[in-house]
């Protein structure tokens, strides 16, 4: 060929390769989907928060309620934080047994903390000596946990990154209390470039790294553009990563949707909160930690129970979202015994119930009293998970507003088929007492067709407080089209005369509006009402 040719040639793919990054934002939704595939069917994750904190243990002068935060919530000058650096030597740490216990309690990922606010590195980092190799233990953890991954398989290697860095000089947002870190001569730029940097290590070295979940992102030094230009980076350096949402300044505070559109982030992150209901094609996974600090804190005993942290798992599951469950481990490498102990409880009903979580999909129902309900799909069979949180007095389960009948109904644990009832809006389900497991036991719906399952109308309106006339619309969800709306307007529930909606109410006076659905003359949804103020 031509050498002009060529030349040209290798000049052009230069230029792709530095200025013209590809922009991921613009992915399909099967790539979308094909990307989030193993993310979605894992549904349960390790969330490590280690560092240097875990040293303090969350004890600093008169008090001991500080942890992750404590450079910060102590005030502590950095020359003072960094003499934890030479106290860093975790003797107990074990990868193989970190890991080992993440799988034991069912948990599909582990997201470990590569980098917190403090700016201290667990891996052997090119770019900066305020890592693990400065201090005594000098081995690189993320590496021994990688390898664990691998070699026990069935987990996937997270990192949690922060933005926010307390510690590089360039990071030039300081703390207000910080007078001794002038920000003269500080280049925001530079520390971008470090950070990247740093993303490539981690990105490049650890194996097959499944997400990367930052955070800090929502300090002023931190632009939406910068939040664009890294996402499309770290793609660009591995195409099927997942990324949270705090790569970009979407978030809308600690319940942590991304809602406006344009913004970077593949999954919401609500964190110590749970939505209120189920988010249709929305991804999103709920962080917790299991006492009340994310990093060690040995004042913290309050722990919650098992029942309680397998309920917000199997909650979170039945809105489709996904539950990263906080371990802080203690300076020496080891667990708190308190979450070993609710790990194993955890994996325990796993082990019988996982089936029930794995690869689910939200309710279908709006609200069943007794517990929760997730579903899935399997060629032509649905399974309804009936989680019975309050086992019932008379030992009769009820299902209300399904209109059609399933072909088994059975307990998850052995099998066992129960005897039931369909009616033509709802199901009875007699039960074999007492509950076996107070935690959660779980009945199984095994359907051979779709599952009917009824829908309650929605009321809106342009405004519920008006002058003089205001408009109430009254519709069903989409793809809701067998069911019929009846209304009230005097604070009664609807029945099966009550006035049929066909078109829009013009409301005159102050008034409660009612609906509900109805199914061949039978109320089949839940009430639901919406006041009206003159
Ligand atoms: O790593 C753990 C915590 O150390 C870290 N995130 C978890 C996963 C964390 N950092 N800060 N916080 C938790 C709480 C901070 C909340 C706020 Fe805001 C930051 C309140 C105001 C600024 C985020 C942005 C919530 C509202 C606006």
């Amino acid at each position: 060929m031509n050498p002009r040719i060529i030349a040209v040639c290798v000049l052009f793919r230069l230029y792709l390769s530095s200025s013209a990054q590809k922009n991921y934002l613009l992915e399909s939704k099967p790539e979308k989907d094909q990307r989030m595939e193993w993310w979605r069917e894992a549904r349960f994750g390790m969330f490590i928060h280690w560092g240097l904190y875990a040293i303090p243990a969350g004890e600093w002068k008169d008090k001991t309620t500080h942890a992750e935060w404590i450079r910060t919530t102590a005030q502590i000058p950095l020359k003072e934080y960094d003499q934890f650096v030479p106290q860093f030597n975790p003797d107990q740490f074990n990868a193989k047994a970190w890991v080992q216990m993440a799988k034991d309690a069912g948990m599909k990922y582990i997201t470990i903390t590569s980098k917190h606010h403090d700016g201290f590195c667990l891996w052997d980092s090119k770019e900066t000596d305020f890592d693990v190799m400065s201090t005594p233990f000098k081995r690189d953890i993320l590496k021994e946990l990688a390898t664990a991954c691998r070699e026990i398989g069935g987990i996937r290697l997270c990192f949690y990154h922060s933005i926010m860095d307390w510690h590089h000089p360039d990071y030039n947002e300081r703390r207000n209390w910080e007078k001794d870190r002038p920000v003269a001569g500080t280049d925001r730029k530079r520390y971008i470039a470090y950070m990247k940097r740093q993303l490539k290590e981690l990105v490049t070295n650890y194996g097959d790294i499944g997400v990367f979940w930052f955070d800090g992102e929502w300090e002023g030094f931190w632009k939406h553009e910068d939040g664009v230009d890294l996402y499309n980076y770290l793609r660009g350096l591995k195409p099927d990563v997942i990324i949270n949402n705090r790569v970009d300044k979407g978030r809308g505070g600690m319940a942590g949707m991304t809602t406006a559109g344009g913004y970077a982030g593949d999954f919401g992150t609500p964190e110590q909160e749970i939505p209120e209901t189920g988010l249709p094609g929305v991804d999103w996974e709920s962080c917790m930690t299991m006492n009340n600090n994310w990093g060690y804190n040995k004042a913290d005993q309050q722990f919650k129970s098992t029942k309680d942290l397998i309920q917000k798992l199997v909650d979170i599951a039945s809105k489709g979202g996904n539950f990263l469950l906080n371990i802080g481990p203690k300076a020496d490498g080891s667990f708190p015994q308190e979450s070993i102990d609710r790990l194993k409880a955890i994996g325990d009903w796993m082990k019988v119930n996982g089936e029930s979580i794995y690869g689910t999909n939200a309710s279908p129902f709006e609200h069943t009293s007794w517990g929760r309900v997730t579903q899935k799909t399997a060629g032509n069979k649905t399974y309804l998970y009936l989680h019975v949180f309050d086992w019932p007095k008379d030992g009769v389960l009820h299902l209300e507003g399904i209109g059609n009948k399933p072909q088994y109904v059975y307990q998850l644990w052995n099998k066992e088929k129960l005897p039931f009832i369909a009616n033509s809006n709802s199901l009875m389900v007699q039960l074999t007492g007492p509950s076996p497991d107070e935690n959660d036991a779980v009945m199984v719906l095994e359907y051979w067709e779709k599952p009917l399952v009824y829908k309650a109308p929605v009321i809106s309106t342009y405004s519920a407080d008006f002058i003089l006339a205001t408009d109430a619309v009254i519709s069903l969800p989409a793809g809701e089209n067998r069911t019929e709306i009846r209304y009230t307007t005097d604070g009664s529930d609807p029945v099966a005369n009550s006035p049929l909606y066909t078109s829009k109410l013009n409301i005159t006076q102050s008034s409660t509006v009612k609906a509900a659905s109805f199914y061949k003359g039978q109320l089949v949804s839940g009430v639901v009402s919406k006041s009206f103020k003159k």
